[in-house]
Parts: structure tokens; C-alpha cells; sequence
């Protein structure tokens, strides 16, 4: 190991420390990483790990990590890891830094991720001068789907998506994202650096550094856009493609510091923590009374609540406001709830679902993987969640006759042509009206009250409030008379 103080950096051998000493990825790749040879994300993992090292900040790290070919954090670094939705890194790392105030966050993220699906996301943690260290891997391309066009993909350069190269017109110039956030007031530290020679190695060790050091030091935004070879898809070798780096990419992108505000910039405030629940009203403006969750029919102390349903159909059918109508009673009735809807592609008759779970105690996710009640408005909803079904479960059928190769005997069954019964009480578009009070009556977890207390709140034309009551006490008396069957 050698120091070398006019640097100011430290040359180590071996691992880092804030790696993991193996990769537990596939059995026979515990010795190597996922990158290609010459790649640059390697290269800035190993910078990255080093950096945190050295200012000894590995148990309070949080890393963010992107979509694209840096997606592996999680399998390198010996740190808090997080994966973020492609392009939300930033975002993510905003809201962890707010409720972790001392933990040292990292945003990693491709360009990609970050210039392209995530531009909104970067742009605005910049400006709120979030006190994040973010790390920007500008290899000119999406490499992780196969070498397609980046905001940042140079003028002339070729791509899947452009195997013409990139024109002023009509694709547009490069972006320059950290001149682009230099313009901004809030950010402390932006710089560009690039892989493409020892010199800017080091360079490029020095600022990654200085990226977390102001972090270390209560600073605001930093961000560090890194030059980074990808040797497989611009189709060159390792040696090349760091040449490419330094010859070609950095006249498009000149390295730099783009903005040093750290002398004169005071530590931030740590933020403020969330008021209190029963501030609330009174920031609100509101009397308690007045809130719109009353719980106004609070369900009877001690007993044990703990409802799973998924609720599937095509759009337009009402799942969604099926669901909702039950999340709406459980909150009425004083109880956890989560409700997560699931939307497909297409805005009608398209498939589309929801999850909701209503308990008495805290809700640990939303996503309802088994379900105690399956309420399946059409054939196919019922063939994809039915073997989901846990045992002691029940299956409400919209159909006349439940299929055959379905039938399950650990379960039960209430298939009754629903859209018909409605139509006959009034309007077939009651049909998950109905089914939702065959529902309750299953269940029996929820007040009646509650029930049209949600009733009221969500439905605003009396005619469909009148109708909609009928259709869901129509629906218990028949899952009442098929339970005396059973
Ligand atoms: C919402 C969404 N859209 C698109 C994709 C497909 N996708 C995966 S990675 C990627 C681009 C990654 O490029 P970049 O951020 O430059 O990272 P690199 O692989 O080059 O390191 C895209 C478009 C996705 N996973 N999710």
C-alpha cells in the first residue's frame, strides 16, 4: 500500500472492504463480477468501494441502485442496498436521506436511468439540493438492452435504435447533464470526469471521493458524471474503448468541475421530522370530527381481523371501485387497510386487478400473494388467480357454472351468473356491487354501517347509491343462503 499526499488519495491492493468477498450470483461466477472485460461500472464500483472505505462510513452507506448494467449493486457492495424502479434512483435516495438523516446515501445510476426515463426525477433532486451523493455512468448508450440510443449517445455515433449515427436532426444533441444541473443554484459539487487514461483515473478516484466527503461534511447535492467505456457495444476492445473514452467522448464532453460550492455552503439542516398525528386537524385546519376517515363505526375491541382478497376482471367492470368500496368500509370501521390496484395495458376491457388487505394489525405489504377470498368477475381472472387460493379460501365466480378443472376441494366456491342478477335488479354494471356483498357476507369482517358510510363517500349519484345498496344487500342474502347449503 503507498500514499501519496500530493494526490491525496491512497492506492490499496486487494478488496475493499465495503465489497462483499464473493459474489453469490451463480455458483460457478463466485470469483468474478457480471461486468465485461474493460467495462467501465467495474471500475467505479472498485473507486466507490474504496472511497467509502476510506472515510469509514460502510455501516451507515445507502445505495440506490439503478436498472441498466450497474442493476448488481446489491451483489457487490457490503452496504445498504436499495433497487430503485429504472430511472427513480435519485428519487428514492431523496426520501431515504430525508428519514435517514445521518445515513451517507448514494444514487448509482446509468445514463439511461438517469438522463433519459429519469430526467425529471435528477432534475428535481437537484434543484432541491437533496443532500445525496449522486454517481452518473455516461457510457453513451443503453447497454444493458443491447447498445440502444441514450440521450447522451454522441453525435454520429451508431446505435440499434440509429444505425445511421445520431443527427442534430431530428434526434437531437447529446445532454449535458452536469451542465445542464450547473445551472441550477441548489447543487454544491458537480463534476465530470472520465476513465479513459490513468491520469483521469485518478482524477476520477479524487471526485467520487469528494462526492461523499461532502456528504460526510452535512453538504448538499453532489453529483459526479463519469466518462465510462463499454467495450461490448460499441464493439471495440478494452484498450479501445478507454481510448474512445479520452479521444472521442470528452470532446463532446469536457471534463471538469462544473460547480464547487463547498467552501462557502454551511451544513444543511437535518429536515425537519413529520408533525405529529394529532397536529394534523389543526394544520389541516380542520376539526378532529371533520376528517373524512371518521372511523366512525369502529369494529368491536379484541377481535382478530385479517382479510387477503385479490379482486380481477376486464376494465370497466368495476374491480378497482370494488376494491376501493372495501378499503373505504375497513378504514370507516377503524382497521388497516391497503388497497393496490393493478391496471393493464389497455384503458377498456383490458385485464385489471387489485389487492386489498384489511387488518387489525399494521399492514406489512400491500401485495396480496395468497388470497382468503378470490372475487373473479370474468373466466380468465378466475383461471390466472385461482390456484392462488389458499386453502379455506373461498372463489366468487361471476358465472353460471364454475369450470370443471377448476374445481378444487380445499376450497369453496359461490359461482353465480352475477352480471345477470344485476341486470335483473336494475343495471348490469352492478354486477361487482353484488359480488361485494356476497363478499362481506363471506367474510364478515366489516359493519354494515361502514359499508355505506364507503358507499356514500365514494359514489356521488344518489340513483347508483340507491341501486348500489339493493345490489349489496342482494349479494349477502345470497351467499347467505348458499353458506346453509354448505
Ligand atoms: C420501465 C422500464 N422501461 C424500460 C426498461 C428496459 N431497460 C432496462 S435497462 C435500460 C437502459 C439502461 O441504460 P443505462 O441507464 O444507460 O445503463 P447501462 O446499461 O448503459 O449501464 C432500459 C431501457 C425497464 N427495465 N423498465
Amino acid at each position: 500500500m503507498s500514499n501519496d499526499s500530493a494526490l491525496n488519495y491512497t492506492v490499496a491492493q486487494g478488496r475493499a472492504t465495503s465489497f462483499f468477498p464473493t459474489f453469490e450470483r451463480k455458483d460457478e461466477l463466485q470469483h468474478a463480477t457480471h461486468f465485461c472485460p474493460g467495462c467501465g461500472h467495474g471500475v467505479v464500483h472498485k473507486m466507490l468501494a474504496r472511497a467509502i472505505d476510506e472515510l469509514a462510513v460502510q455501516d451507515r452507506t445507502i445505495l440506490v441502485g439503478p436498472v441498466g448494467c450497474g442493476v448488481f449493486t446489491y451483489h457487490y457492495f457490503d452496504v445498504g442496498n436499495i433497487s430503485a424502479a429504472h430511472g427513480r434512483a435519485s428519487a428514492v435516495a431523496s426520501a431515504v436521506k430525508r428519514s435517514r438523516p445521518e445515513a451517507i446515501v448514494l444514487s448509482y445510476q446509468g445514463d439511461g436511468d438517469l438522463a433519459a426515463i429519469g430526467a425529471a426525477e435528477i432534475l428535481h433532486s437537484a434543484n432541491r439540493g437533496e443532500s445525496i451523493t449522486v454517481i452518473f455512468i455516461n457510457n453513451a448508450v443503453y447497454s444493458m438492452t443491447g447498445g440502444q440510443s441514450a440521450p447522451t449517445t454522441l453525435l454520429g455515433q451508431k446505435s440499434t435504435t440509429n444505425p445511421e449515427g445520431r443527427n442534430a436532426i431530428p434526434d437531437g444533441y447529446p445532454l449535458h447533464v452536469s451542465e445542464l444541473l450547473a445551472t441550477l443554484e441548489a447543487p454544491v459539487y458537480i463534476e465530470r470526469v472520465g476513465l479513459g487514461d490513468n491520469k483521469q483515473l485518478m482524477a476520477a478516484q479524487r471526485a467520487i471521493r469528494r462526492g461523499l466527503e461532502n456528504q460526510v461534511r452535512g453538504l448538499g447535492f453532489s453529483f459526479i458524471e463519469v466518462l465510462a467505456p463499454c467495450p461490448t457495444i460499441w464493439k471495440m476492445n478494452a484498450v479501445e474503448a478507454q481510448h474512445w473514452v479520452r479521444d472521442v467522448m470528452e470532446k463532446t464532453f469536457p471534463l471538469g468541475v462544473m460547480r464547487d460550492k463547498t467552501k462557502e455552503t454551511e451544513p444543511r439542516p437535518a429536515p425537519a421530522s413529520a408533525p405529529a398525528l394529532d397536529r394534523i386537524p389543526g394544520i389541516l385546519g380542520v376539526a378532529e370530527a371533520d376528517l373524512p376517515t371518521g372511523n366512525a363505526h369502529v369494529m368491536e375491541q379484541g377481535r382478530e381481523v385479517d382479510l387477503e382478497v385479490r379482486i380481477a376482471g376486464f376494465g370497466g367492470q368495476g374491480v378497482l371501485l370494488l376494491g376501493e368500496m372495501l378499503a373505504e368500509a375497513g378504514l370507516d370501521a377503524g382497521l388497516e387497510v391497503s388497497w393496490l390496484p393493478s391496471y393493464g395495458p389497455e384503458m377498456r376491457s383490458g385485464t385489471s386487478n387489485c389487492h386489498v388487505r384489511i387488518s387489525n394489525a399494521v399492514i406489512d405489504s400491500p401485495v396480496v400473494t395468497s388470497p382468503g377470498v378470490l372475487v373473479a368477475m370474468n373466466e380468465p381472472s378466475l383461471r390466472k388467480f385461482d390456484r392462488a387460493v389458499r386453502p379455506g379460501g373461498w372463489i366468487i365466480y361471476n358465472g353460471e357454472e364454475f369450470p370443471a378443472d377448476c374445481v378444487r376441494d380445499d376450497i369453496h366456491v359461490l359461482a353465480l351468473p352475477f352480471t345477470q342478477i344485476a341486470n335483473d335488479l336494475g343495471d348490469a354494471r352492478a354486477a361487482n356491487m353484488v359480488m361485494l356483498g356476497a363478499l362481506l357476507q363471506i367474510s364478515g369482517v366489516l359493519p354494515r354501517e361502514s359499508v355505506s358510510a364507503a358507499l356514500r363517500r365514494l359514489i356521488k349519484h344518489q340513483r347508483w347509491v340507491d341501486l348500489d345498496e339493493k345490489a349489496i344487500a342482494h349479494g349477502g342474502s345470497l351467499a347467505a343462503a348458499r353458506s346453509q347449503e354448505e
